[in-house]
């Protein structure tokens, strides 16, 4: 009786330190969500945030279910309707995407690098960025991105420096500064254009916008910088006064309410 109590409590413990090391690896695995961009000469999808599925349960999340689950929630019918991918000679790659079928002009990108296949990784958080090549001929579209993907301010004033990847003599990834290009807000064009360095200041409203740049050039695949403009919350002192003011505007009214009575 004894070792059998023995053993149901030693049973117990090890189921429960089972659960205990596997929880921390379904967390992860529930948790992956990505920022998903998507162009064809102009911008489709904008560092849309995408829940990733691990569609063949490998415990790996690739740029492939990223794309396929994007289009399943932001493309008109879903991934069966936008987007394709198959096994080929260089690894799995892509047939459709936005429902564009070029023939395999297409590029992605995971956090502004090249991404080799569509096989490779994504972790939560990451951005991901597929284009449809506008140039299928000499696929002289240039990948561009700026500093930063996402912005917070509360004045609505941006400054943003513009890079290119391209390849140096040797094929090794570069980035070099996109000067003259002119930036965009929401799909209109600013006044606003790239110094030298890349770098442009551009004055937002408030709510949320889309940041691009367009060159005439070069053809940019379009970079994107989604800005949030959040006026400050009342700090304090603000609220006293408007306090101040509203006992003063009370105590006027009751003066004035008594003035009238007599
Ligand atoms: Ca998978």
């Amino acid at each position: 009786m004894k070792n059998l109590l023995k053993r149901s409590a030693a049973a117990a413990f090890a189921v429960l330190i089972a659960a205990a090391l596997a929880l921390p690896v379904f967390a992860e695995n529930a948790d992956v969500t990505v920022y998903v961009t998507i162009a064809n000469g102009t911008l489709c999808a904008a560092c849309e945030p995408v829940d990733v599925v691990d569609l063949d349960a490998d415990g790996v999340f690739t740029v492939d279910e990223a794309l396929r689950a994007a289009h399943d929630k932001l493309y008109e019918g879903g991934a069966d309707a936008g987007y394709a991918s198959e096994e080929t000679d260089y690894g799995l790659s892509l047939l459709k995407l936005w429902g564009v079928e070029n023939g395999g002009g297409y590029g992605y990108y995971v956090d502004n690098a090249s991404a080799m296949s569509l096989s490779d990784p994504v972790a939560d958080g990451d951005h991901v960025v597929a284009f449809v090549y506008t140039d299928t001929e000499a696929f002289s579209d240039t990948y561009s991105f700026f500093d930063a993907a996402m912005l917070e301010t509360s004045d609505g004033t941006v400054t943003l420096t513009l890079s290119a990847a391209g390849y140096d003599a040797n094929w090794s990834p570069i980035t070099t500064p996109v000067a003259g290009a002119v930036i965009t807000v929401d799909g209109e064009r600013t006044d606003v254009k790239t110094d030298e360095n890349g770098s442009a200041t551009v004055n937002v409203g408030e709510g949320r916008h889309i940041v691009s740049a367009v060159s005439d050039g070069e053809t940019l695949v379009p970079p994107v910088c989604v800005v949030d403009v959040k006026t400050a919350p009342q700090t304090g002192s603000d609220a006293a006064l408007l306090l101040v003011i509203a006992s003063c505007a009370m105590a006027a009214a009751i003066v004035s309410g008594r003035e009238i009575k007599r």
